[in-house]
């Protein structure tokens, strides 16, 4: 999820100084991505001891220990392969013996960087500490590395003397399940690396001062793929034979090995300064450096279209244009990022197929929660509306009442909390200070305190006795928008287990589980809507002053939201209306001229929104109708944002990304520097 980088040089004399620098700026231009600690490993006095140095917080403090440590800073290596990590934690705190490289061994035999989450660690684990494996840290990532060893023992034990790193690393990599970008580095293997991904971005960059002979490397595939091991528990199976043929395009004219250096990275920021010959991995590819050439192996024989060569690209972006990807700004590239964050959320929680959720953090505290007399809901802001979002549903599921409260008014209350009560404290970074010192106060009156935050580490979610972390990846715009989908369907997981104890709510519970199960995909059908949403904060929104949003029932918070996010980040005035209150007060705004966009989607309240649609036009008000894809009852004079339809408690889910999109556009048309919105912070850590 993090940041992945490694430099190797071959026959290209460079000192340790040099080295350790390239490495540590290779992690700063990482940075912008977010993490907690960082760390890396590079070889000592020779390269068959590799010393590594982790340390929690920024890359400074990591540059300050690198500098204490006793190198020989000016020592010059022709050859040497150096590894480097920032982590955003999923499994663990933030901690220097969590941090990346991970080790094999105490004598660094295999050490490892990791991005991203592997599913099967806790078996693979099981397996490796009966075979006599102990383990350091409590990160997924570490049983990487001590199965590299393993695999490398029992080949060894096995007589077979000439494994090779690759072949190696590709036993490793078959056992394992999730997402991943992997380096690895071996005191067996000096000066080498394996390089591994599958579902998380990896990336290499190739520099020589002669030009290379072609601009792509050939695919390597197994000469005959006898299925050599079959998982930990048939680790006798020989390893089979790889076809070795030269990679054209490492040889110099005269046919010989020639000096270059590889940077690999989890994004081309890091790698464009030191060259624009990049190529980038496919999933499965296990690429291979050694003795200054580049060869890609595949994981398995495919079947499919994989292509048979990897390109060499040529970047010629500037630094900063792809530091995003290919999108202008964080909020867009998060709002963007949701089919995949709803999936992580989700991800080793939800099981699908027997309709089951386990949040491993509520596990021990279910009964408790489930006797308690009130639940308190407790944030701000965007936070505070993924609150009211769920709320019908928690009450719903777990018969529970409950209340939705806003910390900073809570605490001017002084709202009497017990200790039968259970509070939940939502925020993104954990740090937001109002919802730090309710949590606080809560602590003190004996309560329950439930955390549901973005940061493991946080004081939010070290202070609470459980919690859930949404695991939506780091959220930089200023703007949430990733989190507030991610928190929304964190605590509609949290109410279905909740609920998992009453059997009269299986069939809504089941309903519920299969639709969580299609919405990444179907967000991804909202997103397809971009250009039209864009048109459409171009052609009728940007002129307006100001723009009401209606909506009941579940689709009040989407209105409330959506009116936040213009607000935030477009700096025009919005506001969020329940649309049964319109009678009371709001309708004396509607005239011709007042804006209204209206979520009309299907549910149970449909009819009763009807009535305010027509409250609104007989005053002659034309509002843009949020709505789902096949309703057909929709007058074609009325402007129609479609989205496909779900259960009535994740439509909100839906509804809220045109919203996103619509904030975001109106943001970009108003100059407005959308990541970073005037008079705004990121974590607001001050009451
Ligand atoms: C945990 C691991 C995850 C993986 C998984 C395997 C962490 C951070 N998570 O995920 O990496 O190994 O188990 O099943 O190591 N908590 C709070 N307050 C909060 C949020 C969380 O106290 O605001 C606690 C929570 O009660 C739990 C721990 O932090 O004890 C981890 O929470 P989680 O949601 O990451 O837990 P889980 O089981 O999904
Ligand atoms: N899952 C690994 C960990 O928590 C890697 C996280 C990352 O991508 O930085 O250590
Ligand atoms: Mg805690």
């Amino acid at each position: 999820m993090c940041g992945i980088f490694a430099y190797l040089n071959f026959l290209v004399e460079k000192d340790r100084r040099f080295i350790l620098n390239t490495l540590l700026n290779g992690l700063s231009r990482l940075e912008y991505r977010g993490y907690d600690s960082a760390g890396l490993a590079v070889d000592g006095a020779s390269a068959e001891e590799i010393v590594v140095c982790r340390e929690v917080g920024k890359v400074v403090v990591l540059r300050k220990l690198v500098e204490s440590q006793a190198f020989d800073f000016d020592q010059t290596l022709v050859s040497h392969a150096g590894i480097a990590h920032t982590r955003w934690a999923t499994h663990g705190q933030p901690t220097s013996y969590n941090a990346h490289p991970h080790r094999s061994s105490e004598k660094h035999e295999f050490t490892v960087v990791h991005n991203g989450i592997i599913t099967n660690y806790k078996e693979i684990k099981t397996v490796l500490i009966n075979k006599g494996y102990k383990f350091e840290s409590d990160t997924d990532t570490e049983v990487v590395a001590k199965l590299a060893h393993y695999v490398y023992e029992s080949h060894k034990s096995n007589n077979k003397a000439n494994v090779t790193f690759s072949d190696l690393v590709k036993n490793v990599v078959k056992e394992l399940e999730g997402a991943f970008a992997l380096i690895f580095k071996s005191t067996h293997f000096p000066n080498e690396v394996v390089a591994a991904r599958r579902g998380s971005p990896l990336l290499i960059g190739v520099k020589t001062s002669n030009k290379l002979k072609v601009d792509f490397v050939d695919v390597e595939f197994a000469s005959a793929d006898p299925e050599m091991r079959d998982g930990l528990l048939a680790p006798e199976a020989p390893l089979p034979n790889y076809a070795r043929t030269q990679s054209r395009a490492f040889l110099s004219e005269s046919g010989l090995p020639q000096p270059i250096e590889f940077f690999i990275a989890s994004d081309p920021s890091a790698v464009v300064e030191h060259t624009k010959r990049v190529l980038y991995l496919e999933d499965d590819d296990i690429a291979h450096i050694c003795e200054g050439e580049l060869r890609i192996h595949r994981l398995r024989r495919d079947d499919d279209n994989t292509p048979m060569v990897r390109s060499i690209q040529t970047l010629e972006m500037e630094i900063a244009e792809i530091m995003k990807g290919s999108f202008d700004h964080f909020m867009q590239k998060e709002i963007f990022e949701q089919p995949e964050s709803f999936f992580n959320t989700m991800r080793g929680r939800v099981n699908f197929e027997e309709h089951k959720v386990t949040l491993g953090g509520l596990k021990a505290y279910l009964s408790t929660i489930r006797r308690c007399r009130r639940i308190v809901f407790c944030a701000c802001g965007t936070s505070y509306h993924s609150c009211l979002a769920t709320r019908a549903i928690f009450e719903e599921l777990t018969e529970i009442p409950v209340s939705v409260e806003l910390a900073s008014d809570f605490l001017d209350r002084k709202t009497p909390i017990f200790r039968d009560d259970v509070c939940v404290f939502v925020s993104q970074s954990g740090e937001t200070a109002d919802t730090i010192l309710a949590l606080r106060y809560c602590l003190e009156r004996g309560a329950l305190c439930v955390g549901v935050t973005n940061t493991v580490g946080s004081s939010i979610s070290r202070e609470t006795h459980c919690g859930v972390h949404i695991n939506a990846g780091p959220e930089i715009g200023v703007a949430s928008t990733k989190a507030y989908t991610s928190q929304f369907i964190a605590l509609v997981m949290m109410a279905i287990q909740l609920s998992e104890d009453r059997s009269s709510m299986t069939n809504r519970r089941n309903e519920v589980i299969d639709e969580l199960q299609q919405l990444p995909s179907k967000v991804k059908k909202v997103l397809e809507q971009d250009a039209s949403l864009k048109q459409l904060a171009q052609d009728v929104l940007h002129k307006e002053k100001s723009l009401l949003i209606m909506g009941r029932g579940f689709q009040n918070a989407t209105c409330l939201e959506g009116a936040l996010k213009i607000k935030e980040v477009s700096y025009m005035h919005s506001e969020g209306i329940l649309a049964g209150e319109l009678k009371h007060g709001p309708l004396a705004l509607i005239d011709e001229n007042m804006p209204v966009i209206l979520v009309m989607t299907k549910d149970s309240l449909y009819p009763k929104v009807e009535n305010a649609l027509n409250q609104v036009t007989s005053r002659k008000g034309q509002p843009i109708i949020i709505c789902n894809e096949d309703d057909t009852a929709i007058e074609t004079k009325y402007k129609t944002i479609r989205v496909p339809q779900t259960v009535d408690c994740l439509q909100g889910l839906l509804t809220i990304i045109p919203l996103q999109l619509l904030s975001y556009h109106l943001a970009v048309i108003n100059g407005v520097n959308v990541d970073f919105p005037r008079n705004l912070a990121k974590s607001v850590t001050v009451e």
